[in-house]
């Protein structure tokens, strides 16, 4: 048996990965079920139009068919849009969202109608043979167009394709003052999670109406909530709990139409019911990520300090304004991230358009804010002829400035900005790296070599999550988190901060988590917020649970409460070795429920991590390739608990960031047909395009919670993808070139230089 782990700082493996290594998951689509049906989706080939008739006769006649069913059969109520534009504003049910189109298609990819069969090839062979008649409408794919007057509307009941609006480019003249101002206009482009496990949902109605509801998601409160909400039912008649789960990014978040429909037909049909999502229906009925335009000014004077930013920001929503005012709302919050600029004039608009609706992905509105604000500051500093660094110097909000309030209303706890960079410039040896580029401008090298930097803070951790403490008969310490991992590590963390607060072995500690039976209630994972909210509120539950402990102990042994101590193996009373508990000991004498501790612990405002990131990168000036050669990131989430997860997390981030920054994006034609719907044609990298990343940490501690910590799970997408667009930009200065969107693929850079 191992001995206990410190609570802190300690790099412990990850208990939860030998199962996954073994193939023993048990991922949704392995899951053998007898008499289980399979659901297949009718999806929409056209963005607009009008639905006339859908015939689903040979369909039903089709071998193994067991129902042919559209909205009218289900009459499962809408979602409504999430979330309300304002907290305090009910959802506009003229926006929200049905779960099978009704009379109206909006997006290529939308469900129409469900073909349930007894095999998965059956149901696929089916849903060919259902025709919908779709009488098209124009269709409006970009956001910009959509704002045009003549635009197709989408929702004509609403009357405007911009349905979220948040401040005006002409609040105040925020660029008065300035001496210099850089104009830009940025397209952010559109990017895709692509979870290696696709979505899914495998539904059981038990006797006595209740629906067992295994779903491949982030959040299982929220789908109980979703499904009740839809189906009209009471949430204790839904039962949400997770399968392994292969990822989510932020997509899985939410409770999706596709999951819903799930359950609708279980219920109907008395009968399981799976749906897995293939690859390609991932690739346009998941939500997407990013896909922002920012036209936008910021304003200096001549030695550097920033005046003022001003401009629009035009947000995609895609066909539903369901979860895209997540990444809106937060991309406008982190507008001026880790610099002063004393007055803001920034028109935050989200826009609809006939694609795949937008929500949170990795990042959620914190990589986009970045992008442009780094990308903005290293125009200024060429602008001013000032080292970029200085500028961000000169700018940077002081660590004696917090608790602040910035011009959009994000309330930052702690920070110090100079300490990542110092680390990350010390680390990557600027001055040599500047030295090659030198020479190899000089010697007009075929391979040009470009650095960038990137400054960023971003948003964590706000919101509540339970936790529940509690000493089973064997002395077993039972966790149950409100928490929902999906590769972040949980179990190894949370069995950490119970293992050092308790003195118990890891073995010791059992964690049940994403089981709406088995957990009182919860939240959920995304927001980088697990660690922290979760983590604080088992670790309070744990000291509870502890004192509840040590009081029963000191009874039982006959002393006083200050003379029992607790280590490994259990209680004892100081100076008298012979007099020994263990925890099983003490949980046999307890009352049912007297040794257990819940928690909920809250943070309003969120924690606010940051760092520093730098790339460099090798541009091919003669096929436009590039190379990333070495990212360097310095992070800073407060006080760790494991070190090792925060590094894996960060990896994974940065990859990710990578991947916006050079390879992929979602698009479409001008009709609305997806252009990337498999992985063919959107480019998703691989380990073998990443080189090995450097990672380093500085430490500042969160007011906020009693560990001191802020999230780590979106910090590398933030940091990195900027670095990587501003390295190419660098390699690029000497062509001319000051302006180039993501993804800098071999031919747009090509075409820059040339
Ligand atoms: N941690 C720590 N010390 C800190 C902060 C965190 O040791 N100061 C640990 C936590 O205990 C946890 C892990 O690091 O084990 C991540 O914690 P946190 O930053 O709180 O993030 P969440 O657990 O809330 O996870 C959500 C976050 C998000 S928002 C996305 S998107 C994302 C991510 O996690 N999606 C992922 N990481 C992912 N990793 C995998 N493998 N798959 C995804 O889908």
């Amino acid at each position: 048996m191992s001995t206990t782990v410190s609570i802190l700082g300690h790099r412990v493996e990850r208990r939860e990965d030998p199962p996954l290594l073994r193939g023993e998951g048990g991922y949704l689509a392995d899951l053998v079920v007898p008499g289980l049906l399979h659901l297949v989706f009718v999806r929409s080939p056209v963005a607009h139009g009008v639905i006339t008739s859908i015939d689903a006769g040979d369909a039903r006649s089709a071998p193994g068919v067991v129902a042919v069913l559209s909205a009218g059969d289900l009459g499962i109520n809408d979602l409504p849009e999430w979330p309300p534009p304002r907290p305090d504003q009910p959802p506009r049910r003229e926006l929200s969202r049905p779960c099978l189109a009704r009379d109206r298609v909006r997006f290529v990819g939308e469900a129409v109608a469900v073909v349930v069969a007894e095999t998965e090839a059956q149901a696929v062979d089916a849903a060919e043979l259902v025709v919908v008649d779709i009488e098209p409408l124009p269709a409006v794919i970009d956001p910009l167009e959509a704002l045009e007057p003549d635009a197709p509307i989408l929702f004509p009941e609403f009357g405007s394709n911009v349905v979220l609006e948040l401040g005006s480019r002409d609040d105040s003249d925020a660029l008065e003052g300035a001496e210099v101002v850089v104009r830009a206009t940025f397209r952010n482009q559109r990017v895709a999670a692509v979870p290696l496990e696709p979505l899914g949902a495998l539904v059981k109605p038990h006797p006595g109406g209740q629906l067992e509801c295994l779903v491949s998601c982030q959040a299982p409160f929220q789908v109980r909530a979703g499904i009740a909400r839809a189906l009209g039912k009471q949430e204790s008649e839904v039962w949400v709990h997770l399968p392994a789960v292969g990822g989510g990014f932020g997509a899985k978040g939410g409770c999706y139409p596709e999951v819903v429909v799930t359950a609708a037909v279980a219920d109907r049909l008395g009968r399981p019911v799976r749906y897995v999502e293939t690859r390609s229906e991932n690739l346009v009925a998941m939500t997407h990520g990013r896909g922002q335009v920012q036209e936008v000014a910021l304003g200096a004077r001549r030695d550097g300090t920033l005046v003022g930013l001003e401009g629009r920001t035009v947000t995609e929503i895609g066909a539903y304004c369901w979860r895209g005012g997540i990444p809106w709302r937060t991309a406008r919050l982190m507008a001026t991230g880790v610099y002063r600029i004393p007055k803001v004039a920034l028109e935050s608009l989200g826009v609809v358009t006939n694609t795949t609706p937008v929500g949170p992905y990795r990042g959620a509105g914190r990589p986009e804010a970045t992008a442009m604000l780094e990308r903005l500051i290293e125009m200024l500093a060429a602008e001013l002829g000032m080292d970029s660094i200085d500028l961000r110097r000169r700018n940077f909000l002081r660590p004696d400035e917090f608790p602040l309030e910035t011009p959009t209303g994000a309330s930052y706890d702690s920070g110090d900005y100079e300490k990542p960079l110092d680390v990350l410039l010390e680390h990557a040896g600027m001055a040599e790296l500047r030295g090659e580029q030198r020479s190899r401008r000089q010697a007009g090298a075929r391979r040009q070599l470009g650095i960038g930097i990137s400054t960023f803070v971003e948003i964590s951790g706000s919101g509540s999550e339970y936790s529940s403490v509690e000493v089973e008969r064997d002395g077993t310490i039972l966790v149950r988190t409100g928490a929902s991992p999906h590769g972040q590590g949980h179990l190894t963390t949370f069995t950490q901060l119970v293992s050092g607060a308790l003195s118990v072995p890891p073995e010791q500690v059992r964690i049940v988590h994403s089981d709406t039976n088995e957990v009182a209630r919860g939240t959920g994972t995304f927001g980088s917020r697990s660690g922290q909210l979760a983590g604080n509120a088992i670790y309070r539950s744990a000291e509870a649970v502890l004192a509840k402990a040590r009081e029963k102990a000191a009874d039982l042994l006959e002393a006083a409460v200050e003379d029992v101590t607790v280590g490994e193996g259990g209680f004892a009373v100081t100076g008298v070795p012979a007099r020994r508990l263990s925890w099983a000991e003490v949980a046999v004498a307890a009352e049912p429920g007297e040794l257990q501790a819940e928690d909920d612990f809250t943070q309003e405002q969120g924690t606010y991590p940051f760092g520093a990131h730098l790339a460099v990168v090798e541009v091919d000036t003669e096929t436009g390739r590039v190379e990333l050669v070495r990212v360097v990131a310095v992070d800073d989430c407060g006080t760790v608990i494991n070190p090792l997860i925060v590094e894996g997390q960060v990896h994974g981030g940065i990859a990710q960031g990578i991947a916006q920054a050079l390879y992929e994006e979602i698009r479409y034609d001008e009709a609305g047909n997806p252009l990337t719907a498999n992985l063919a044609d959107y480019e998703m990298p691989s380990a073998a395009e990443m080189p090995s990343f450097e990672v380093e940490e500085t430490v500042t501690a969160s007011p906020r919670n009693p560990l001191g910590m802020k999230g780590i799970g979106e910090s590398g997408t933030v940091g990195s993808t900027s670095a990587v667009w501003n390295a190419v930009l660098d390699a690029l200065e000497p062509y001319g070139v000051r302006q180039l969107d993501m993804p800098l693929t071999p031919e747009k850079v090509w075409r820059a230089i040339h």
